[in-house]
């Protein structure tokens, strides 16, 4: 239930919001009882904000914020509507994680790491994240990305409230294939 409330809070925060009525505001913050109320009408009859509240607690992955005043929510990343997250540049590690699955790997070197239908490419300081990331899309697959490099060269990275790192894009010269995960 709490999985599926969170897949489906997900869903709204980041992806289809207006599908389910929900309004977000430019920052991707939107409030919680109009969320509640619209949550309820989709099938999730019994939810209350205590119900709520638990799960933004304990996602594994801290994927929603609440905002200090308790009055609104917001998707931490990942999104694919447009928001501004009003993030404030950060410098890197000079290694970051990304991980994919290996049917991308020849795309990726021609093209670098795009952020897809997203609005960011995501990276994770710890490369067990990066194979968990991976294995969603089949044989995983991890790049290590010079992030450090690209801080250099004057390319902005931001840390979202969850911690996962993003940036527009990675060009290939930037990336290595983990040496622990060559493909077969
Ligand atoms: C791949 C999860 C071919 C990219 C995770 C990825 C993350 C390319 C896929 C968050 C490519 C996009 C995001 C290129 C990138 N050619 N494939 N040039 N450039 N790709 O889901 O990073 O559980 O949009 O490698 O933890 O997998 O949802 O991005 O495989 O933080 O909270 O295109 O989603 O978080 O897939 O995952 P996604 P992602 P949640």
């Amino acid at each position: 239930m709490s999985k599926d409330l969170s897949k489906f809070l997900s869903l709204i925060l980041r992806h289809e919001p207006a599908k389910f009525g929900v309004v977000l505001d430019s920052g991707g913050w939107t409030p919680i009882d109009v969320l509640i109320e619209r949550i309820r009408a989709s099938g999730f009859r019994d939810l209350d904000r205590a119900m709520l509240d638990a799960v933004v607690e304990n996602n594994n992955k801290k994927r929603f914020t609440v905002s200090g005043d308790g009055l609104r929510i917001r998707a931490a990343q990942g999104h694919s509507v447009e928001v501004d997250l009003g993030l404030t540049p950060n410098q890197p590690p000079a290694v970051l994680y990304h991980g994919t699955a290996v049917t991308n790997l020849e795309s990726i070197k021609n093209k670098g790491l795009l952020p897809g239908n997203r609005q960011h490419v995501h990276l994770s300081s710890d490369r067990d994240t990066a194979v968990s990331v991976g294995t969603r899309y089949g044989k995983p697959i991890v790049l290590s990305v010079a992030a450090g490099s690209m801080f250099e060269d004057g390319i902005q990275f931001f840390q979202a409230e969850n911690g996962v790192w993003l940036t527009d894009s990675v060009a290939s010269k930037y990336m290595d294939v983990d040496q622990m995960e060559k493909p077969d």
